[in-house]
């Protein structure tokens, strides 16, 4: 098996040696103890209270759709609903994938999720994405046909902006929307980023706390803004409506960005910087 760098330096933790060529391995969900489905309530509880509060409406809307029950849902049951909804579908993998494997999913409108939970001293925080964080933060906006058009796309142009040292720059641009996002509504600012939707704590602080700087969502800034894994942010980026994440790819010459800021040391994002 070949060696992969691990973003979050913690090795393997899923089952590695029984993935399909794509790194995909069913979800067995026989293999799901009592603690597990325990572990799925006490999180599912939790995080729905605050998304009530938190969440962006289509969000919402879509997460009642999908409408997850007391035990850990079967992936089978979600793909019925979301195959209709946006032609996507969620594969079973066994935790975080090497970058090129992840995009290859996303490009073919397959969202790989994690099939272990975690365990109960990690109920507050977890470093790699468990199926709580990926069922509920990622999967119900994967039934909005617009953020699932941008997910498909944000595959294409990140497999096409490896060969070009892109890799860890689109990486930001995820993390400053896909999992950290704003979105400002009708109903206010809200929560639409998977990491937020499925935090505890960093929600609240996203929408709330007077400390982080709340900017307009800005590509070439997202693509040169660091951000550190087990950190709250210092920065959020505000989107106005889901089509704006195509910006990210219709109006910023992405190959240039690489080209020009691909060994310059990242932005902190503690800093407000003027210009890009
Ligand atoms: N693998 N399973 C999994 N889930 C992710 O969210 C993920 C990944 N591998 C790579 C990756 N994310 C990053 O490259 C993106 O955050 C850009
Ligand atoms: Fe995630």
């Amino acid at each position: 098996m070949e060696a992969v760098e691990w973003k979050f330096g913690q090795g393997l933790r899923g089952d590695y040696d029984k993935m399909g060529a794509d790194w995909t391995v069913p979800q067995i969900p026989d293999d799901y103890s009592d603690a597990d489905h325990a572990m799925w309530r006490r999180l599912y509880v939790r995080q729905t209270e605050l998304v009530k509060r938190y969440g962006a409406r289509d969000y919402l809307d879509s997460l009642a759709t999908l409408d997850f029950g007391p035990d850990i849902p079967r992936f089978e049951d979600i793909n019925a609903v979301l195959r209709k909804r946006s032609g996507w579908e969620i594969v079973g993998v066994p935790g975080f994938l090497p970058d090129s494997v992840f995009f290859r999913h996303l490009a073919e409108r397959r969202f790989p999720v994690t099939v272990w939970i975690r365990k109960p001293a990690e109920f507050d925080y977890i470093v790699e994405p468990d199926v709580f964080h990926d069922l509920f933060g990622h999967v119900p906006l994967l039934a909005n046909p617009v953020f699932a058009d941008f997910m498909q796309l944000y595959g294409r142009h990140a497999r096409e902006a490896e060969p070009h040292g892109g890799t860890a720059m689109l990486g930001r641009l995820y993390w400053y929307s896909v999992e950290f996002g704003l979105i400002r509504g009708a109903d206010g600012l809200k929560a639409y980023g998977a990491g937020l939707l499925s935090s505890p704590g960093e929600i609240a602080y996203a929408l709330e706390d007077p400390r982080p700087r709340r900017i307009p969502f800005d590509p070439p800034r997202c693509l040169r803004t660091g951000f550190k894994i087990d950190e709250y942010q210092k920065t959020y980026f505000v989107i106005d409506n889901y089509e704006q994440l195509f910006d990210s790819f219709e109006n910023t010459d992405l190959i240039a960005c690489f080209r020009n800021w691909k060994d310059e040391e990242p932005f902190d994002p503690a800093i407000e910087y003027v210009g890009h």
